[in-house]
């Protein structure tokens, strides 16, 4: 058994659009309206995809989930949609929504050197703060319970019920002196009552922590600043990242730093924690460049590389600290700049787009692994089938329907997973 972390990214579904859906989130709200490009956006998806493969690291993939939602509408007893009515257009658009490309937001996952048992334990964010976000949940189990179906390494549990808000890896952080040792599981929650939804309620972490089966004194719970949710942090992994030891963070993510940091380093020792200070990164501009919101790997050369958004890289003080970094001889010795600007215009950036699952990758159902060769085949279906662009009124045409419900056909064809369709 080889335990490494391999990133599942979600592939950028055909009807990906900017329906500004989600409250809190500014790019989200900024961009609502706009015409988006879902072909641009999947080749981009890909494109870090390829990026971390050549860099050494394990990937993986999953797939669209079925757009647009007919079962959701009918739930909500909307067989026609009233275009005189906005609030009925809003929820033709959750329909259409493809925001399970954000698979930090598919699930929590706790390792299995985490877990009593001796398995890895995932379970299915609920996601209902968003009404868009909380139809996902469902399909998205069914696609973990194939690629992770070995049941003697992997236990899949459904979404915690639906009175706790479970926003999934987002929310969740592990640290340890190395990905198959023994974790600390850092559980990062929100508390009601502010300007913005506070998306991860503690109960919903709490009853994770115990169906993952994880020893309570290996795990935090961390309560979120409110000043970052009001900012815009509308998930912890916009203001913080972690890996194996090292926690990179803004000072002004969690209510109570100093206490946070203390505690990460009792239990972990080894623990570095990088700080950003406000004063050299404004919680404003953190939010507005996505600096945290990368992925923090460990490199085959035992290094660590930071893959965040160009627009971080293009952003006066933070390159400037970046470049601070790289010059302080820290623990993060590579700055990896990616272009995925079709997601971040959604509020999602390269940890967004990532689950992160440390496994042997031959437990895993081969299909939802990437190499090369499957990467130049999902390309050419997403060149060949994806609409270039869509225009928010083409949401619910007939036309697009059926274009956005072959494009995914063919994908799930290409990589042998038509039973999904
Ligand atoms: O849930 N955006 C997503 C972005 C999720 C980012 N994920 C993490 N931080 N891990 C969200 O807010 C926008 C959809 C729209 O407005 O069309 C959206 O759902």
């Amino acid at each position: 058994m080889k335990l490494v972390e391999i990133n599942f990214d979600g592939i950028v579904g055909p009807s990906h659009n900017y329906a500004g859906l989600s409250l809190g989130n500014l790019a989200s709200a900024s961009h609502g309206g706009d015409p988006s490009f879902p072909r641009a956006a999947a080749l981009q998806g890909l494109g870090k995809m390829r990026h971390n493969m050549a860099l050494g690291l394990a990937q993986g993939f999953f797939a669209p989930l079925p757009r647009p939602s007919d079962g959701f509408l009918a739930s909500l007893g909307l067989s026609a949609i009233d275009d005189t009515d906005p609030a009925q257009k809003r929820l033709r658009a959750a329909a259409w929504s493809a925001s399970s490309m954000w698979t930090a937001n598919a699930a929590t996952v706790s390792p299995a050197p985490d877990t009593a048992d001796g398995r890895c334990h995932l379970t299915a964010a609920n996601l209902v703060t968003m009404p868009h976000r909380s139809q996902e949940w469902p399909d998205t189990v069914s696609q973990l319970r194939l690629a992770f179906a070995d049941a003697a390494h992997f236990a899949v549990h459904d979404a915690v019920p639906a009175c706790f808000g479970d926003e999934g890896a987002a929310n969740h952080m592990r640290m340890g002196i190395a990905h198959d040792a023994p974790g600390l599981e850092l559980f990062v929650y929100g508390r009601a009552g502010g300007a913005f939804p506070a998306r991860q309620h503690e109960q919903a972490s709490r009853a994770v922590a115990r169906l993952h089966g994880l020893d309570l004194a290996r795990c935090l719970f961390i309560e979120q600043s409110g000043e970052a949710i009001a900012a815009g942090a509308f998930h912890n992994d916009v203001v913080a990242v972690a890996n194996e030891r090292v926690l990179f963070t803004h000072e002004q993510a969690f209510a109570d730093p100093e206490g946070t940091y203390a505690a990460i380093r009792t239990a972990l020792p080894e623990a570095e924690i990088v700080v950003v200070p406000a004063s050299a990164v404004s919680l404003r501009d953190a939010i507005a460049s996505y600096l945290f919101n990368a992925q923090l790997l460990t490199l085959p050369t035992g290094e660590m590389g930071l893959v965040i958004p160009l627009e971080a890289w293009e952003h006066t003080p933070v390159r400037d600290w970046l470049d601070g970094m790289l010059a302080s001889n820290g623990p993060i010795r590579r700055v990896l700049p990616v272009d995925v600007r079709q997601s971040m215009a959604n509020g999602g950036g390269p940890a967004c787009l990532r689950l992160r699952v440390v496994a042997d990758p031959a437990t895993v159902d081969p299909r939802f692994l990437l190499d090369p060769a499957k990467a130049n085949r999902i390309e050419a279906v997403i060149a060949r089938t994806w609409p270039e662009q869509i225009d928010p009124g083409e949401l619910g045409t007939p036309a697009l329907t059926r274009t956005v419900r072959a494009a995914r056909a063919a994908l799930l064809d290409a990589v042998g997973l038509a039973e999904l369709i």
